[in-house]
Parts: structure tokens; sequence; C-alpha cells
């Protein structure tokens, strides 16, 4: 009878104690979801439910009360900078990989990345929600360090303040400054000539990475070097911080005035990888801000152009360059990496945009479009007035690593691209009655071909346009619409009658 008491009395202390602890533990981890996790929070763990603003990837909604707030804050980095603050540097987001993707097993000794993260003014909480987003969901022992380069940025707390931040992470983080304004390209390069790893992963500063991101990445280097990887890059949303996850049916191309686009995966992809989605896909460019590449390789084939200025027309320079030089450009559908898209840019630019661009794009197109450059030239004559500085030594460059022709790429990489493979000739059909040119008239696919007022370019040639189909030839615009022309029966009249002017290149430039 006493034993059974003295149980009771042991049961129940333990059972005092056992609460004990359980409070303990509730007391503290509900610290660590409060006031604690912007600055010490522990590394979320994804599918532990959290309930924080933006948790699980969820959109913040600003209350009424501070949208006038909320407006001037956005100003400071073109995204909602009051949202992004209210969320915690750790995050959870869902987990958007295909499912075949996240019981994939890679090699054990992966080669080690430093992760390269440029960055002009941005906002301390996306910042550092890239720099924690890399260190809580990489393997440490595939993270040689992070190196973060600050292109002169002029706000007070990326000083100090971060360098003292950055030095109680669990990873290595080195921070370098720029002396002056020098641009993406520039401060990349210096990013990667002072970092160790024998990958160099760049990302943009406002990033997050999720689960199981860099493996997929490392391992495609591994197996070959010369294959450069990007992530798929999911959409940060600018307004709420939203994540959204990116498509793996859509690659990268350009148009004729060389803006990067995405567009659909063509049918001749899907087949190659044997509709397996999980497979890497060959994509003709890269958006540019997110990818990783073995460190030999990007000396091998000669990182970037230096002489280009601040940003834009890197991205498909380096595209360019990797294919026709012999290397491989990924889209490695298991990795995934969010990004915030804004729809304006917040930065300067000194000399102005437009220039800076235009330069860049026709030091690309110099050196490596062949003849293709003429269709730039055409849709963007501003191009050719400007002053693209010296370009003999990235010539020498693709001499000396024996660079297959633009051709060659539009051939075998690119065969869907807007630029033609075999074209007659480049210039524009005139009516000879009514002296109009059939005009895309900025149209969209399936639409109809337009009419219009003629550029005017060199050289012509006389000829009839005949539909093979319906043998019928095409004539000047209808009485019905006057912008769009028309097939009739073959009658050899003067509207039916068409010149073919060739653009002689030499003489507009
Ligand atoms: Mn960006």
């Amino acid at each position: 009878m006493r034993r059974f008491a003295y149980c009771k009395v042991v049961l129940a202390t333990s059972l005092v104690w056992v609460m004990l602890d359980m409070f303990i533990l509730l007391y503290f981890s509900e610290c660590n979801k409060c006031d604690d996790k912007k600055e010490r929070g522990l590394p979320g763990r994804d599918g532990e439910p959290r309930d924080g603003p933006g948790e699980g990837g969820k959109p913040v909604v600003i209350p009424k009360e501070n949208q006038e707030k909320m407006k001037e804050m956005f100003k400071i980095n073109q995204f909602n900078l009051m949202a992004s603050e209210m969320i915690a540097l750790n995050r959870s987001l869902p987990d958007v990989r295909l499912e075949g993707c996240k019981n994939k097993l890679y090699p054990d000794n992966l080669p080690r990345t430093s992760v390269v993260i440029v960055f002009h003014n941005e906002a301390w909480s996306t910042l550092l929600r890239t720099v924690r987003s890399v260190i809580d969901r990489s393997p440490h022992t595939l993270l040689e360090e992070i190196v973060l380069v600050d292109d002169a940025s002029e706000r007070d707390f990326l000083k100090r303040p971060l360098e003292q931040y950055v030095k109680r992470l669990e990873v290595p983080v080195r921070v370098v400054r720029m002396e002056q304004r020098s641009g993406l390209i520039r401060a990349r390069l210096k990013g990667a000539s002072i970092s160790t790893g024998q990958v160099i992963t760049f990302l943009d500063a406002h990033c997050e990475c999720t689960t199981g991101w860099l493996e997929p990445l490392l391992a495609r280097i591994k197996l070959d070097k010369k294959t450069v990887v990007c992530p798929i890059i999911d959409v940060i949303s600018d307004d709420t911080f939203e994540y959204m996850a990116g498509s793996d049916m859509t690659y990268g191309g350009f148009n004729w005035k060389l803006n990067f686009r995405w567009y659909p995966v063509p049918q001749r992809e899907m087949d190659r990888r044997k509709g397996d989605r999980t497979l890497p896909v060959r994509t003709p460019t890269m958006a540019g801000g997110l990818f990783s590449i073995d460190r030999d390789y990007f000396q091998e084939i000669g990182t970037y152009d230096a002489g280009m200025d601040i940003w834009g027309g890197e991205n498909l320079e380096i595209s360019f360059r990797i294919w026709q030089c012999g290397g491989t450009l990924e889209i490695v559908t298991c990795s995934h990496v969010g990004h915030v898209f804004r729809k304006a840019t917040p930065y300067t630019f000194p000399g102005g945009t437009g220039q800076i661009i235009n330069k860049n794009n026709r030091r690309l197109a110099e050196v490596w479009m062949d003849e293709f450059k003429n269709f730039f030239y055409i849709i963007s004559p501003g191009v050719t007035k400007v002053d693209y500085g010296d370009i003999t030594s990235r010539a020498s460059l693709r001499q000396k690593l024996q660079c297959k022709p633009f051709s060659w790429y539009l051939e075998n990489v690119y065969p869907d691209s807007q630029i033609p493979r075999h074209y007659y000739s480049l210039g524009e059909i005139r009516n000879v009655e009514t002296n109009q040119c059939l005009d895309n008239m900025a149209r969209k696919e399936n639409e109809k071909v337009g009419i219009f007022n003629c550029h005017g370019m060199g050289g012509n040639q006389k000829l009839t346009l005949v539909h093979v189909n319906s043998n019928q030839c095409l004539d000047k615009a209808s009485e019905e619409d006057s912008q769009v022309p028309s097939v009739r029966d073959c009658t050899h009249s003067r509207s039916q009658q068409w010149l073919l002017r060739n653009v002689t290149l030499p003489e507009i430039f």
C-alpha cells in the first residue's frame, strides 16, 4: 500500500517536471517566431508550420492605414520594402520542385561553391534574406563562402552594420567594396577573382534559394565542367513578396532587338529528354542574374567582356560564347531560386541606360554574331551610332578558342530563333502601284500582315509574289481594309508587282 503511495508521488513529481520542460520548450520556440526572428532566428526548417507574415511564401497584405507609407517606401527600391521588412529573414518557402526531383540522389563529392552576390543600395531585408536562404538551404560542406560585392552603395546600414551582422553567420561571408560605381559586370569579376571555391555561383541581391537548389547545379558541373547551369528562376512578387514557382517549360531566347525573352521549350528539346521534365533543359541564352560555373572554365572562356559597362547584354554575350566555344548552357529544372522581379529599375546608369545597353549590345553583335548582326542593326539603327570601344581582345579570344560561327549556333542551338538561319535578302517589299511596303506593323503571331509607308533603303528588284497553295498573287491593300494587302487572281497589273529592295548596309552605316 505504502509502496503504491510512493509510486504516486514519484509519478506526480516527474509529471510536474515533464510539464515544466514542455512549458520551457514551447515558450522558447514561440519566441523564435516573434521578436527574435529578424535577427537571430534559427534556420527555418521548411514544412514546419509558422505563421508570420510571408511564411510559406504567402503574400503579405499591408493594412489600409499603412498604404500611404507603403507607397512612399516602394520608391526606395522599386519593390514593396514595407512588406519585405515584415517578413522573417529566414522565412519558410513552399517546395515547388517536380515530384521526380525530390528524391534524386547526387554524388557525395560535389565541388564546393563560392556564392558571389553584387549589390548596389540593396535593402537590408532582401540582401540578408538572400544570404540567409543560401546558408539555410545549402549543405555547408558544399559552401566555400559567400562574397558580397558592394558596388559603391551609399546607404550607411550596408557599411559597418552589414559587416557586423555577417560575422555571426555560420558560413564565412566576406564583404568587398568597389572603390567607385563599376556596374554588375566589373563587380562580379572582382567577386570572382577574390573567391576561392571550385565553382562560382552568381546570385542577385534579392533572391531566395529553396530546398535542394544547390546540389543539382553542382552535380551537372561535376559531370562536365564545361556545363554552365542556371536554376529555374521563381517569381517573388515585387508587390506582396508572394513566392510563385517559375515554369520548367520556358527557356531563354532573344528577339531581333537582342532583348532577352522567355519562350516555350520547343518540342525537339522535350524529345531529346524523352519527356522527362526533371532533366536539365538546354537553353540558348540565360537571364543572367543567377548561374553557376566552374572557376577554371570561367577563366578559360574569358569571364566577362570587361569592355562592357554597368549592365545589359552581358547575359547574351556569355550565352553565345559558351555555346559557340564548345560549352553547354542549361536550366536545371530541379533547382529553384526565387528572384524579385521589378517593373522599373531603381538604379542610376552613369551616361544613360540606352547608351550603355546599346554599347554593350553592339560589342556582342560585332564579336559573336557575324553577318546576323545586321538583323539587329536594321531593327535598332541607333545602335550603329554608338562608340563601342575596342573589341580586338574579344575577337582574338574567339579566334584563340576556335569558336564556331553564329550560323552554327542558330542551326544547332536555337533553330526556333526569330532570326532566320537562311535568308534571301534583308530589306523591304514595296508595291509598284501604291509605293507602300509590307510591314508587320508590330503585330503578333497569327495576325494579318500590314502595309505601310516604306522606310526607304537601298537597291531593288521587281517580282510577283505568288501564294503557293492558292496560286494567287499578292495584291495591294483592298478597299475595305486599306492597311492589309490582299490575295487575288494573278493579273500582273502594277498593283501586283512588288519591288524587293535589299538593304545595303554599308550605305546606311
Ligand atoms: Mn535582380
